[in-house]
């Protein structure tokens, strides 16, 4: 990210740009603008969730005083708004569009009409409680939407040169700045966002402001007694901004020690991943060692203990939150699709401090998996919760996964992930590539053209590759003779082998001393000139075991092909998946496949069905070696992303071991 452009010609991913543009940005704007009749799905059985209408633009006319009414929505409704207008400004710094930059341009005038004089933003408590600013932060969202707002904002003033939305967005954080900065009151948002929207402005302007000013909020999180609770004494007799929220333990706001302090995922996932971004971004912008030190603790804890084979996090609904080490449920867990965008930025901000492969491991497990899943394959349906396991029954009939839908609604109560999505996507050429000084880390392997400032000049680089469909990927770079910089090429840890050929020369490269495999990456040193470099990766179908620890998928495997986790879908194998075991020793057989679920590799496996008893048979009976009954069978898997697009069914990730058997092995590396 930063230092330089990136321009995607994948036509995988160009195929996902051009959904965001053609579908999800239209599409997402008349829902905000309530323009179309579309069916909004309460995100779990709760009847309190507002999901009659989007109106989060009608909302602002209602602050700017062009129309008259009552802000409907969630507290937090505005950042829908903002996501969008960030999504656009990433696809207008790829392509221009007129119309696109017009109607984005009346969104900026709106926002600034919405503005108060003193620079407050937030229309739900200009419209409805004016005299109750900044005295609910643990749920009034008025930082959060700030910050996103910040981000927006920047990335739109970046895409477009708009001066009103940087004056804007430089208004309000002058205002909040006043109120909660260090001359101020003390204060924190119960939601951290703030945080990473101050970097961006301060990334933009240089100015050291927003730095201090993100920092100061970072610093001073969990450095109270209870702030919270002196602000709701201190706001007798009003309803709360969002119902229960205020009976959750400090730790779902990460409040329960300062951050810097934290050494576990704890609490509301997304929370805890946009304050991790947020203190990885200071740490490497001011060199804050507690910071990047806690970040690494985090890190560690949620890649080794709390995260799901797709790069879901979050494994409970109640506080959409991490619970406890090795808790990883497949049928209840939560799996936002915000945090998992979330993750993806933690992993970008940390490959700014640190040289290695698993940042980038992590960022595509949570992209091909996670993050593709919570979009349909029209990119008009989404989903919020991602589920390794579904019975679409159990989602209708078992109150303890209402959240857990058989297919994407078409739109949500909470609105968080849509949007998010969709600036993720739009914004994914950040991701390719992280340049520091002298050295440029290959993180993603698409297919794109580059042209990078780095040692004070500029590089190009072009990736030629049709990965993860196959392992081959063919980076040619070139620089000016006086130019030297060194290039890292993520040795993703899932390969069972690399092979790094540079200018056609398999054995190493003539006067590549130096050049070496190092934390996940594998080091070229000193390039200068034109170069072409040829990395092979292993991508063929395996599958994976758990940890033990993880009682649910004890005895179980997953298939992995490369980074694209896949799953067993009803459609293709009939009812009762979990009648299916998997050969462990199978050679899964891969077949690529042009269809109704896009460009994809299906994988057929062999394995057995347990017999299905006669309807009425008793519920219990002896166990009898005599009466085991199972049957030859071919396991039909495809990519978890393309799973809920042909209807309600059901859907499993894991499947049974033959036997139960439990094949964990060693790491790659150990
Ligand atoms: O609270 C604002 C957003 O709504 C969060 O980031 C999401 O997890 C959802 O709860
Ligand atoms: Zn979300």
């Amino acid at each position: 990210m930063g230092n330089g452009k990136t321009w995607i010609t994948d036509p995988f991913w160009l195929h996902y740009r051009s959904l965001v543009r053609h579908e999800m940005i239209p599409y997402q704007w008349k829902v905000l603008n309530d323009e179309i009749d579309v069916r909004i799905e309460r995100e779990r059985d709760d009847a309190s969730i507002p999901a009659e209408k989007s109106h989060a633009l009608e909302n602002f006319r209602i602050a700017a005083g062009l129309h008259t009414g009552r802000h409907y929505g969630w507290v937090f409704q505005d950042s829908d708004v903002y996501k969008w207008l960030e999504a656009v400004a990433y696809t207008l710094m790829e392509e221009t569009d007129e119309s696109l930059k017009r109607t984005a341009d009346s969104v900026v005038d709106l926002i600034a009409a919405a503005q108060e004089e003193d620079g407050y933003l937030g229309t739900y408590f200009t419209v409805e409680e004016p005299d109750r600013k900044f005295k609910s932060l643990i749920n009034s969202h008025e930082l959060y939407c700030a910050g996103h707002f910040m981000e927006a904002a920047a990335a739109y003033h970046q895409a477009t040169g708009n001066r009103k939305v940087l004056e804007t967005a430089e208004k309000l954080a002058a205002c909040i700045d006043r109120v909660l900065g260090a001359e101020g009151r003390f204060g924190y948002d119960g939601h951290e966002e703030i945080e990473i929207g101050l970097m961006k402005l301060y990334h933009l302007t240089g100015e050291d402001r927003y730095l201090r000013l993100s920092r100061h909020f970072l610093r001073i999180r969990g450095t109270d007694g209870d702030f919270f609770g002196e602000q709701k004494k201190n706001d007798p007799g009003r309803k709360p901004l969002i119902g229960g929220l205020d009976q959750f333990p400090r730790r779902y706001f990460q409040v329960h020690k300062p951050p810097v302090d934290q050494d576990t995922a704890e609490g509301h996932a997304v929370r805890l991943v946009y304050m991790c971004t947020a203190m990885a971004d200071v740490a490497a912008s001011a060199g804050d060692q507690d910071m990047l030190n806690a970040c690494r603790k985090i890190w560690r804890n949620i890649v080794d203990r709390r995260m799901y084979i797709t790069g879901g996090i979050g494994s409970t609904v109640r506080g959409e939150a991490f619970t406890f080490d090795y808790d990883l449920p497949n049928d209840t867990m939560y799996c936002e699709t915000c945090a998992s965008v979330g993750l993806i930025f933690f992993a970008a901000q940390m490959l700014r401090s640190e040289n290695a492969g698993e940042y980038g491991d992590v960022m595509e497990r949570a992209l091909y998996n996670t993050v593709l899943s919570g979009t349909a394959l029209d990119g008009k349906h989404f989903f919020y919760v991602n589920p390794l396991e579904v019975n679409p029954a159990a989602s209708a009939l078992d109150p303890g996964k209402s959240h857990v839908k058989p297919v994407r609604p078409e739109w949500l109560g909470c609105a968080c992930c849509p949007p998010n999505l969709a600036r993720l996507l739009a914004s994914l050429d950040r991701y390719i590539y992280t340049v520091k000084e002298d050295l440029v880390l290959a993180n993603l392997y698409i297919s794109s053209r580059s042209e990078l400032s780095v040692s004070g000049g500029t590089i190009h680089i072009t990736q030629t590759t049709d990965y993860p469909k196959h392992g081959i990927i063919s980076i040619r770079v070139s620089s000016e003779e006086s130019l030297s910089f060194d290039l890292g090429l993520r040795i993703p840890g899932w390969s069972r082998t690399y092979e790094v050929i540079v200018d056609g020369n398999a054995g190493g490269r003539t006067g590549g001393d130096g050049d070496a495999f190092a934390n996940g990456c594998y080091f070229l040193r000193n390039l200068t000139g034109e170069h072409e470099i040829v990395l092979k990766l292993c991508v063929e179908a395996r599958l994976w075991s758990a940890n033990p620890r993880v009682k649910e998928n004890v005895g179980k495997a997953a298939m992995v092909r490369g980074p694209v986790v896949y799953c067993l879908e009803e459609a293709d194998n009939g009812k009762n998946l979990h009648l299916f075991s998997i050969d462990p020793f199978c050679r899964p057989e891969e077949e690529e496949e042009d269809g109704e679920l896009g460009n994809i590799i299906r994988i057929t496996a062999g394995g057995k069905r347990m017999r299905e008893p006669a309807e009425g048979s008793s519920l219990y009976c002896l166990s009898d070696e005599e009466a085991w009954q199972e049957e030859d069978a071919r396991l039909r898997f495809i990519p978890y992303y393309t799973w809920a697009n042909r209807g309600s069914n059901e859907m499993t990730v894991w499947v049974r071991t033959a036997q139960g058997r439990h094949y964990y092995g060693r790491k790659k590396g150990e």
